[in-house]
Parts: C-alpha cells; sequence; structure tokens
C-alpha cells in the first residue's frame, strides 16, 4: 500500500468554533503541545514537504487549520498548546475555544492526540486527554519523535507513559517519527478506519 501522495488544499483558518467551514464533511484532528512534532508528521503523512509551515517559532499558529484531504475529509491542526511565553489569560481564552470546538463540532469525527516518546505526557497533554475523554471523542495516541530513543525501549517507554492515565481500552497507540519516516501505514490505517464510511477511499 503507497500511500504517499494525497490531495491536500488549504481551506481556512479558523479562531474558534464559529469560523469553522459549515461544510458537511467529517474531519480529524490534530492535537499536541508545541514542538510536540505536529507540523512535520502532518507533512509525512500527506507527503508534501512543507503542507504545515514547520517553525523554530512555537505558539504562532493560534487558528484551527482547515485542510481538505483527498476532496474527503477535512484535517484540522490544532494550535500547539503548552508554550510558556503566552499570558494566563490567552491560555485561559484559547483552553476555551478548544474545549469548545472539542465538545461541540459536529463534524469532528475523532482525534489525533501526539505525545513526544521522550518527554512523555506533559500536565497540559493530561488535561487535553482529559477533555477528549469528556467529549466521548475517539482518539488514537501517536508517540512522537520515536528515533530520539533507542528502538530497544521503546515498548518500555510507551507503557510507561500509558500507566495511569485511565485511558478507554480501544485507544489507538501508534510509535511514529518524521524524521525516520515510521507510524505513517498505522497511522493511515486508523485514520481510514476512523472515517465515517462514505469519506474512505474507494473500494474500501
Ligand atoms: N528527531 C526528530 N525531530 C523531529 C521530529 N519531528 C519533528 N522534529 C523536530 O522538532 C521540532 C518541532 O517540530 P514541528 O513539526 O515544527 O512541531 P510542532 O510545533 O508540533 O508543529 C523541529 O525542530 C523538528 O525538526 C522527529 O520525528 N524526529
Ligand atoms: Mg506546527
Amino acid at each position: 500500500m503507497n500511500r504517499t501522495q494525497h490531495r491536500v488544499e488549504l481551506v481556512t483558518l479558523a479562531p474558534d468554533l464559529s469560523f469553522c467551514p459549515e461544510s458537511d464533511l467529517p474531519e480529524l484532528a490534530f492535537s499536541g503541545r508545541s514542538n510536540v512534532g505536529k507540523s512535520s508528521l502532518l507533512n509525512l503523512l500527506v507527503g508534501r514537504k512543507r503542507m504545515a509551515y514547520t517553525s523554530g517559532q512555537p505558539g504562532k499558529t493560534r487558528t484551527l487549520t482547515y485542510y481538505l484531504v483527498d476532496d474527503r475529509w477535512h484535517l484540522v491542526d490544532m494550535p500547539g498548546y503548552g508554550w510558556a511565553r503566552v499570558s494566563q489569560v490567552e491560555r485561559r481564552k484559547w483552553a476555551a475555544a478548544m474545549r469548545a470546538y472539542l465538545h461541540r463540532r459536529q463534524q469532528l469525527a475523532a482525534v489525533l492526540q501526539l505525545i513526544d516518546l521522550r518527554v512523555g505526557v506533559t500536565p497540559d497533554d493530561r488535561a487535553r486527554l482529559r477533555e477528549l475523554m469528556s467529549a466521548g471523542l475517539d482518539f488514537c495516541l501517536v508517540f512522537t519523535k520515536a528515533d530520539k530513543v533507542p528502538r530497544a525501549q521503546h515498548d518500555r517507554r510507551v507503557a510507561e507513559h500509558l500507566d495511569g492515565l485511565g485511558l478507554p481500552p480501544d485507544t489507538g497507540v501508534v510509535v511514529s517519527s518524521a524524521r525516520e519516516r515510521w507510524g505513517q501505514e498505522e497511522i493511515w490505517g486508523w485514520i481510514e478506519d476512523h472515517l465515517p464510511p462514505q469519506a474512505r477511499p474507494e473500494g474500501e
């Protein structure tokens, strides 16, 4: 299965729920703290070098960024959280906007939650995971930057990170590296399993 090229188009930037497109297309959101490797992973998944802008200035993207993928579904890049240089007031405002999106966006089919394999689950990650669970969303944990951890330690590190989170038993788990191109197929498989049938590729 070779899924390296996908048709991807930037649709819109939505600062909050009220700006999200009126489209009926299903959407999958990518969530994670700033610098977790979200842009790099998105670029890897769609086989584009620069679909999402990877930058050395974490915390710059403050909107939900909507991409149309293969004319069938919306990929929503959520703003990275946990950036230290943001005031408490701003943080609370964004947290509320993202909570509203996660709880109320009807089109949202599932979420890919990124966690840095080496750093593990931060307090902000825990807060987001609680949000996903309270919203009743299906989600997949994608452990990023796995190339920074020796391969023999991957399973143990994943088990340690999952311990005590109280995740639903059907939570997806994928170990990935944008640098080494690990995890693409598993993530695409998970995405296709979580898109409503009409949004899946033909013949599946
Ligand atoms: N070693 C390694 N570094 C990565 C990987 N993915 C991203 N990075 C680096 O981590 C930093 C943040 O990546 P970026 O994709 O912009 O993260 P974002 O803020 O979550 O969108 C950049 O310096 C990337 O080069 C990976 O798989 N392996
Ligand atoms: Mg980014």
